[in-house]
């Protein structure tokens, strides 16, 4: 986890560095995609948040490995102090994965209703509003710990303040939608599918934020409904409804909209059959995190019709990796702009996009920069820069060495105190050797990569237009 981590937070820098620095001319921050801005939102929301967790894992560690005693009672450490430091990277946790999903709801949306995304400053304000609530509401989490009266009441009232700037998306997303002319391709029946059932999952969090109500809901299948609800039809839908939206566009092949339907129904039809009886299953008190339970408790017919629904929604899944199959059999034939509505920038290049993506830079002279070169008149962006030779940069093996070191340091570090039965094996992971191979891999190859210069490469004039792509 401490690795995983510590990709986020490299992979959360990175793009927040490009986001800063390697917009086109013209691309104020206030014309960028709104998918560019909760990309952007949630890169900062992970800067935060996962410093938190790699503090605690750090902790645990000194715990399991070096027999120091943060966190349990036994030994006089306090599990609470865990809880505090996991939910204070948990909580944002749970918006790094809603914001880009919202991201991808409101470009899929704007598109296949051929309008401009609605109150798109508001839009921006509350993914910031969003993101920064999101810091102050952790303890929601630990209403049921003891942490008394006045912290409860506090976190159970910056809880509910989320669910403004949540609203405002949503009146936004159905006010894009009034009076365009909507078309349901597969992608947007599941950024329209997401609405409703986002919805549903909020209102059990308003419910849950209640601190006394909470009581009794807390550890029962209520929370696991309500978390599937925002994270399967949140996160889920928004990640199918991007998928299908924008696979013509990775890979050149549009995916089958008969089969891409089927996928949605059998999705969504089984996902509220699973999902929406746990909520009665929680309030009936069937308890979380136990895989079973005593008969002729009424339980069994909400299970049966759980289960059912699992297996739609799993029959949903298999029909999209059908459809990836069957697709990827079929020619590259998809357009610059195969749905014909695109508004934003990377419809202006070949589905896939070259190497270099923009053969030149173009100038964007709006929001939805390619929308409106389209609505005055114009069939391609204008450059903003001459023809020239783009720097490339070179291809390199050294991520992946130094990640392969990292995973024999991650194996050293959990087996250190482990015994194997066997002297030589003990003797290397007892002695941290294999660790310090680990580790000795990924600083070797980081030494490399800043001791050797590499200029990259570049792509001449004359190749791009041998090569006959357009900008
Ligand atoms: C209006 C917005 C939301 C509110 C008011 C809210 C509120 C809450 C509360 C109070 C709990 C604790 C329940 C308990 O353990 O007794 C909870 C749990 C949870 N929520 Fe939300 N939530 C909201 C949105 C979201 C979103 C957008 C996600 C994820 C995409 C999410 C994911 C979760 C998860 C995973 C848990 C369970 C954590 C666990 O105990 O393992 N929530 N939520
Ligand atoms: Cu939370």
């Amino acid at each position: 986890m401490q690795i995983a981590g510590l990709g986020t937070l490299i992979g959360g820098i990175n793009f927040l560095a490009t986001i800063i620095t390697m917009r086109a001319p013209g691309m104020s921050y206030m014309r960028m995609p709104m998918f560019t801005w909760t990309s952007f939102v949630t890169s900062a929301m992970i800067l935060f948040a996962f410093p938190a967790v790699t503090v605690g894992l750090v902790l645990l560690s000194f715990d399991r490995i070096l027999g120091a005693n943060f966190f349990e009672v036994s030994k006089g450490g306090n599990p609470v102090l865990w809880q505090h430091i996991f939910w204070i990277f948990g909580h944002p946790e749970v918006y790094i994965l809603i914001l880009p999903a919202f991201g991808v709801i409101s470009e899929v949306v704007s598109t296949f209703s051929r309008k401009r995304l609605f109150g798109y400053s508001s839009m921006v304000f509350a993914t910031i509003l969003i993101a920064f609530l999101g810091f102050m509401v952790w303890a929601h989490h630990m209403f049921t710990t003891g942490l008394g009266p006045v912290a409860n009441a506090l976190f159970s009232i910056a809880t509910m303040l989320i669910a403004v700037p949540t609203g405002i998306k949503i009146f936004n997303w159905l006010f894009t939608m009034w009076g365009g002319q909507i078309r349901f391709t597969t992608a947007n029946l599941f950024a329209v599918g997401f609405i409703p059932t986002f919805v549903m999952g909020g209102v059990t969090g308003v419910m849950l934020a209640s601190a006394p109500a909470d009581y009794q809901y807390h550890d029962t299948y209520f929370v696991v409904a309500h978390f599937h609800y925002v994270i399967v039809g949140g996160l889920v839908l928004g990640l199918f409804s991007g998928l299908h939206y924008w696979w013509p566009k990775m890979f050149g092949r549009i995916l089958s909209e008969k089969l891409g339907k089927f996928e949605f129904w059998t999705f969504i039809i089984g996902f509220h059959m699973t999902f929406f009886v746990q909520h009665f299953l929680g309030l009936m008190g069937m308890q979380r995190r136990v895989f079973t339970y005593l008969p002729n408790q009424g339980f069994e017919l909400l299970n049966l019709i759980s289960t059912v629904g699992a297996f739609l929604m799993g029959v949903g899944v298999i029909a999209f990796l059908i459809n990836v199959g069957i697709t990827a059999a079929k020619p590259k034939n998809a357009s610059n702009d195969p749905w014909e509505d695109g508004r934003t920038l990377e419809w202006t290049i070949s589905s896939p996009p070259p190497e270099y993506n923009f053969k030149q830079i173009p100038l964007v002279r709006g929001l939805d920069a390619f929308w409106k070169e389209k609505m005055a008149g114009n069939k391609e962006m204008t450059p903003a820069e001459p023809i020239g030779s783009i720097h490339m940069p070179s291809p390199t093996i050294l991520p992946f060495i130094m990640s392969v070191g990292l995973f024999i340091a991650g194996l050293g570090f959990m087996f250190t105190s482990d015994d194997f039965g066997n002297s030589f094996m003990n003797f290397i992971f007892g002695n941290y050797i294999v660790t310090g191979i680990g580790l000795a891999i990924t600083f070797g190859s980081m030494l490399v990569r800043s001791l050797y210069d590499d200029h990259g490469w570049h792509i001449e004039p004359s190749e791009l237009n041998e090569k006959g792509v357009k900008a």
